[in-house]
């Protein structure tokens, strides 16, 4: 068996080590332009004459959670698409939502910049009531985000695209519920896939819907929000401020009006970052279970191409 690891911006010694140790009678080599064709790829935003060069994938296992990129490209027909099911990313999502959630409740923005001043002030506490939190997307991190914020007692509502269930989060599913979704929450939070029918889904008209002092925390794709119509929301005051982890264009061109307007606060891309060791024994199974005959249907993260996810 043949795998060839083809990842853009990733140092590929580690991973070729980890591979080997956890697949020993596999052959596992990093790509290079005119190699021997693979029988499973290990892929972050691979050059398109990777792919072309691949006419026996049986699997294409793509070191992140969002697909969005490598759908764009042109794919082997036959070959499945595997994106990663959570592998250590759903805990760092729900910490880094539940610290821009609960940093924004709280006002420690506000606390920090008093300290930085000198200032030893107070402010009065406000009711969690009048924070609902709702999450866009309920897979496997927005489910996780979900119940995280639960536990801090706010009032949670879901948005997904089919209808789910989740103890104590008022669930809505489709289009026909999705202002009705909007206009139950003060604080939005994104984890949708970027996909044709999701794209610059956080725009003027979708914002506004959201409970005056309205808060935006887009952890998923810059492609879903409209920049301009943000910062407009903002600036007139219907919207109280943003937390933003991802952006159209990575990284964040310099002299974009994210880096210095004052109700944004700007992570690079690091919500919830690919962990290599889980990463490897992730794909190492499903590439291990498949071998032995099992079905692609039954390996958790297999992309629907239809979909977009
Ligand atoms: P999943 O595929 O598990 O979940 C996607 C969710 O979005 C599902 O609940 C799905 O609905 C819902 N959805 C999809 N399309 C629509 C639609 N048109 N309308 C309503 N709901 C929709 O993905 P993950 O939770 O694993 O990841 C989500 C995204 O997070 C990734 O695609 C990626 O872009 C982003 N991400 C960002 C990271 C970062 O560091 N910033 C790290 C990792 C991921 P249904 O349940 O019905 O299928
Ligand atoms: C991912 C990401 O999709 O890192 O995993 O954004």
């Amino acid at each position: 068996m043949r795998i060839v690891f083809c990842c853009t911006d990733t140092k590929p010694a580690p991973w070729l080590e980890g591979f080997r140790n956890a697949l020993p009678g596999a052959t596992v080599e990093a790509w290079a332009p005119g190699a021997a064709p693979a029988d499973y790829a290990v892929v972050w935003a691979p050059p398109q004459q990777f792919l072309d060069e691949q006419p026996q994938l049986k699997a294409l296992f793509n070191i992140g959670a969002g697909v969005d990129a490598l759908l764009k490209l042109k794919l082997p027909t036959g070959t499945a698409i595997v994106r990663l099911d959570d592998a250590g990313m759903s805990v760092q999502m729900a910490e880094y939502v539940c610290y821009a959630v609960t940093r924004h409740f709280r006002e420690f923005d506000a606390y920090e910049a008093d300290i930085r001043q000198g200032q030893w002030s107070f402010r009065r506490p406000r009711n969690r009531k009048d924070f609902p939190v709702g999450v866009m997307g309920l897979g496997v991190l927005g489910q996780r985000v979900a119940q995280a914020l639960r536990l801090f007692e706010f009032p949670v509502y879901g948005w997904s695209r089919s209808p789910r269930m989740l103890d104590g989060v008022v669930c809505h599913h489709g289009g026909e519920s999705f202002h009705r979704f909007l206009s139950s929450c003060r604080v939005l939070v994104n984890l949708l896939p970027l996909t044709p029918a999701t794209e610059n889904i956080l725009n003027r008209d979708t914002l506004a819907r959201l409970q005056p002092g309205g808060y935006l925390i887009n952890v998923a794709r810059g492609g879903h929000l409209v920049d301009d119509d943000l910062v407009a929301l903002l600036d007139s005051g219907h919207l109280g401020g943003a937390t933003l982890d991802v952006f159209r264009t990575e990284p964040l061109p310099a002299g974009h009006v994210f880096w210095r307007h004052p109700k944004i606060t700007i992570t690079p891309h690091t919500s919830a970052r690919t962990l290599r060791d889980e990463s490897i024994a992730q794909i190492a199974g499903k590439i291990m279970a498949l071998a032995q005959g099992e079905s692609m249907d039954n390996v958790p993260g297999v992309v629907d191409r239809e979909k977009g996810y």
